[in-house]
């Protein structure tokens, strides 16, 4: 049976931890006061919902007295943050979307934790803004938690992707998904949020028609990150979130959304693309930056980079 092995075993263990914290939180929501958002919107303009908050605090409580990091970065706060002085700084850096997906909590559609794992590279003990700044490539871990019918962990640390279902009897997660890969050929599906067609370039747009010219493809969207990337490794197809006018880098953000997710793509035999250049190989410019995803089977996103050239 895989396992993390030597030094990331205490911080996945950790990440598990806050990953059946903020479960347990999700799988009542309906039942107590975590229900509906705060009233605030975070730096992105986006409404912060209760849980947001929860999940955020739970990963950092769990995470930051451990010894294991020097700094962390997270959707829900404008900036990185050092370990505090009262506690031992570490090697590693933990980017993490806490709840990605959130505002379908209400609606009760699964909703996910990503987490993107760097080793520290500068010389300061407490960590800089460039030990976040890394490029995709370099992580030494990454994965998600996805909040469904069941609570699952999917991680990488470079020797394949593995999946644990949250036995609730046990309170573990126990190994039900080994060496995770997209099925070859995969299944012709793609996911994509086709209301933003008429904002998409030419290139995007001839791509979808193309794909449904073909008429054996499917369209699968849920509207949360990682629930359509699951639903995509284990089946197969493509998911797209392009550029389009109003937003020219697309939605989703590279340090904790893209990054992790092109690594568990990659160890799972697949890829992920910008629509143009590998994802793992962005070197970001700032923490919240953008950029546009295609993720999936390589020779569906191969297409897509060929739809996308052509218009260049
Ligand atoms: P749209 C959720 O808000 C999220 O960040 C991702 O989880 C999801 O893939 C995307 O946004 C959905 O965006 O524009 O289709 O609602």
């Amino acid at each position: 049976m895989p396992k993390a092995t030597g030094v990331f075993t205490g911080l996945l263990n950790d990440i598990a931890l806050a990953a059946k914290i903020i479960s347990r939180e999700v799988n009542h929501v309906g039942l107590s006061e975590m229900l509906g958002d705060t009233g605030e919107e975070n730096s992105h303009g986006e409404r912060v919902q209760k849980l947001d908050i929860f999940a955020d605090d739970v990963m950092r409580q769990i995470l930051h007295h451990t010894g294991l990091i020097t700094c962390m970065a997270s959707e829900e706060k404008e900036f990185f943050w050092p370990v505090p002085d009262s506690f031992p700084s570490g090697e590693y850096v933990v980017i993490y979307d806490p709840l990605d997906g959130s505002s379908n909590i209400d609606v009760n559609v699964s909703i996910g934790t990503i987490f993107s794992i760097h080793s520290k590279i500068s010389s300061s003990e407490r960590g800089e803004l460039s030990d976040c700044l890394q490029a995709g490539k370099h992580q030494v871990a990454a994965g998600y938690v996805l909040y469904g019918s069941s609570t699952m962990f999917v991680y990488t640390i470079g020797r394949g992707v593995h999946g644990f279902t949250l036995d609730p009897s046990l309170g573990e997660f126990v190994l039900s998904h080994e060496s995770m890969c997209f099925p070859d050929p995969p299944r012709h599906v793609y996911s994509i949020n086709e209301a933003h067609y008429n904002s998409w370039k030419t290139g995007q747009q001839l791509l979808i028609d193309h794909l449904k010219d073909g008429g054996d493809f499917s369209s699968r969207y849920i509207g949360s990150l990682v629930a359509d990337f699951h639903r995509t490794l284990l089946q197969g197809g493509i998911f797209m979130y392009p550029s389009g006018k109003g937003a020219p880098e697309g939605k989703l953000r590279l340090l904790y959304e893209c990054s992790p997710i092109a690594m568990l793509a990659k160890q799972a035999g697949g890829r992920a693309s910008t629509g143009a250049r590998d994802v793992l190989e962005v070197i970001p410019d700032s923490l919240h930056q953008r950029v546009p995803l295609y993720v999936g089977n390589s020779e569906l996103v191969d297409l897509a980079e060929e739809f996308l050239a052509e218009e260049d």
